[in-house]
Formats: structure tokens, C-alpha cells, sequence
């Protein structure tokens, strides 16, 4: 197969569905891959120089802050600020968003705003065990004008006009959508570029794995121990196998290749479950759906969720259709 390189896929991709185009995206993703790129060469380099353990500082969701969370953070603030196409961006790590005034700039500013979780599953990044970054990205209305309102940045995951992640493992791959299906790319750290390897990736109608931390099988409510029990006690064959990383990226990663489900579900100690539905949920709900997979969060569609604050946490079960059916069935029947 010819090497595709992720640039040129985009800009044939771009032909056909927005030959309007402005180059404004190319220019958000050509930043956001950069970014990538520095930051895998930070991670494959952590063991080796001091940027291991915690920063001594707590974030806004109230967890240690790794050097390399920070770090990642900074890169991708940075290079969105310069790239011109974005106007705003949420991150997990800034507990308020960052609008980027067009007052006083040359241009105008793009009409881009971008969510990521710069570095999700940093706890495991004294193991080395594989992580990621995650993206979510919607265009401001054209009418809008002047700098962004948070109003305009509180979007259901319906309207995200692109969304994706990176996941830095034994290789540094990137997945994404613009609604067009979904796409993998390699990174070849020879020539610096990530080649398309995984083209219009489709999660399996249903998997054989399931993938939840069952230590918090004594606080689940009833209909979750039954749809966790759907998969690890089924009645009528085989159990499914468990799976679990404890980082999102990688656990959703083979679930996109594999299929079956991952579970995040509401707790008693955690009542709207773990996860951020802007920067986490929305994004890796947008790629499940646009391989045929889907993402609820035991009785709402993630994509239809209107957000009413940046941080907001989601329930999240995602995966294979027909698995992610079976756990729908359970909610609504015991509910
Ligand atoms: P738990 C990592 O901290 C993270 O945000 C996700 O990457 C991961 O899926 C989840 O938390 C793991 O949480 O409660 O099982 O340790």
C-alpha cells in the first residue's frame, strides 16, 4: 500500500466533502499533530530524564498534576494559540476555558474551539503504560463575531465537527473523524510523519472482551451489577474476557479494533460517574458512532448530552452496537 501520509489524506478527504475549504482546519490539525509529535517524544523519553512523579500540584478535578500532564498542556495551548484557526479551548488541566481575542491581531481569529484532555491516564505514566491524548472540536456559528461566549462553548457532541485521539503505546498513533468515518495513522518516527495504516475503522456488531474496574462492584446500583453481569456471568454462553488498562485511550483503542464495551459507571461515590463528557464521553462518542458502534450513558445518547458546565462528568458506556444495546435494555427496563 503507498504511504498516505495523514496530510495528504485529509486534504483528499477535504476535496470531496468541503472543496469551500479555507485551509483554516488543515492549519488546527497540522498544530495539533506537531503537538502530538513533541509530545511523544516527551513520554518515550520520561524515564529518562527528570520528568517523572507529580508537580506537588492539584488540578481542577482535584488530581495530581504530573510534570508531563503539565507539560502536554502547555504544547498544545501553545500551538493552538499560534495556528490562528482557534478562538477558544477547554482543557482538563485549566479550570476555566481560554478565548483568544481577535483584538489587536493581524487576522482575525479562525472559528475553531477545541477541547482536549492533553495527557488522559497520567497516573499510569510512571509504568509506562500507554497514553493519550484526546480532542474535540467545533466550528462557531458564521454569523458569530467578537470573542467567544461561554454559551457558544456549553455544545452537545452532535455538533462537534471533528473529534479524534492519540494514543502513545509501543507506537504513537493518531485516530480521528471529521464525519466522514474514521481513520488511523502510524506514526513513523523514521521520516517524522504518521501514515494512514488503519483506513475507515469499524468496531465489531459485538466483541468478546468487556472492560470496567470491577473493584466498584459493591457501589454500583442493582441495574449496573446486572448489565456488568450481562458480560462477565452471561446465562446463555461463554463469558466475555476482562480487559482493563485504566487509561481511556488504550482501553478504548482496542475496543475500536476488538469491538466489545467499556464501562464507566455512575457510583454512589461518584453519582454522575468519573469521566468528562466534553473532553473524554463527546469525543470517543463521535468516533464510536462514526464506525458503527455506540456510546450512551445508560439511558442518553453521550452525543445528545448538552453540557452545563466544561468539567461536567457523564456515565459512560461505549462500544460495540449490539453491546452497548444489551446494557440500554437493562437501564430502561429497571429504571
Ligand atoms: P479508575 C485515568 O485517570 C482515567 O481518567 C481514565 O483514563 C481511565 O479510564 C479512568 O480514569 C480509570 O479510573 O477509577 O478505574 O482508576
Amino acid at each position: 500500500m503507498p504511504e498516505i501520509t495523514v496530510t495528504e489524506h485529509l486534504l483528499s478527504t477535504q476535496k470531496s466533502s468541503s472543496p469551500h475549504a479555507t485551509g483554516q482546519f488543515t492549519a488546527l490539525l497540522h498544530d495539533l499533530i506537531v503537538s502530538a509529535k513533541i509530545i511523544s517524544r516527551n513520554v518515550k523519553q520520561a524515564g529518562l530524564v527528570d520528568i517523572l512523579g507529580g508537580t506537588g500540584r492539584i488540578n481542577v478535578q482535584g488530581e495530581n498534576v504530573q510534570k508531563l500532564d503539565e507539560f502536554a498542556n502547555s504544547v498544545l495551548i501553545y500551538r493552538m494559540r499560534a495556528c490562528g484557526a482557534v478562538c477558544a479551548v477547554g482543557s482538563e488541566e485549566l479550570a476555566e476555558s481560554l478565548i483568544f481575542s481577535s483584538r489587536g491581531e493581524e487576522q482575525p481569529r479562525g472559528p475553531y474551539i477545541i477541547f482536549f484532555d492533553p495527557l488522559d491516564g497520567s497516573s499510569n505514566i510512571d509504568v509506562n503504560v500507554s497514553i493519550g491524548t484526546i480532542f474535540s472540536i467545533y466550528r462557531r456559528a458564521e454569523e458569530s463575531c467578537g470573542d467567544v461566549s461561554e454559551q457558544e462553548l456549553l455544545r452537545p457532541g452532535l455538533e462537534q465537527v471533528a473529534a479524534g485521539y492519540f494514543v502513545y503505546g509501543p507506537s504513537t498513533m493518531l485516530v480521528y473523524s471529521t464525519g466522514q468515518g474514521v481513520n488511523g495513522f502510524t506514526l513513523d518516527p523514521s521520516i517524522g510523519e504518521f501514515l494512514l495504516s488503519h483506513p475507515n475503522m469499524h468496531i465489531p456488531e459485538t466483541g468478546a472482551i468487556y472492560s470496567v474496574n470491577s473493584a466498584y462492584y459493591p457501589h454500583w446500583d442493582e441495574r449496573t451489577r446486572e448489565a456488568v453481569d450481562t458480560f462477565a456471568r452471561p446465562a446463555d454462553r461463554e463469558p466475555h474476557s476482562l480487559r482493563y488498562v485504566g487509561s481511556l485511550v488504550a482501553d478504548f483503542h482496542r475496543t475500536m479494533l476488538y469491538g466489545g464495551i467499556f464501562l464507566y459507571p455512575a457510583e454512589e461515590r461518584k453519582p454522575k460517574g468519573k469521566l468528562r463528557l466534553m473532553y473524554e464521553a463527546s469525543p470517543l462518542a463521535f468516533l464510536a458512532e462514526q464506525a458503527g458502534g455506540l456510546a450512551t450513558d445508560g439511558a442518553d445518547r453521550i452525543l445528545e448530552k448538552r453540557p452545563q458546565e466544561i468539567h461536567e462528568r457523564t456515565p459512560l458506556f461505549i462500544g460495540s452496537a449490539r453491546d452497548v444495546e444489551k446494557v440500554m435494555a437493562i437501564y430502561r427496563r429497571r429504571s
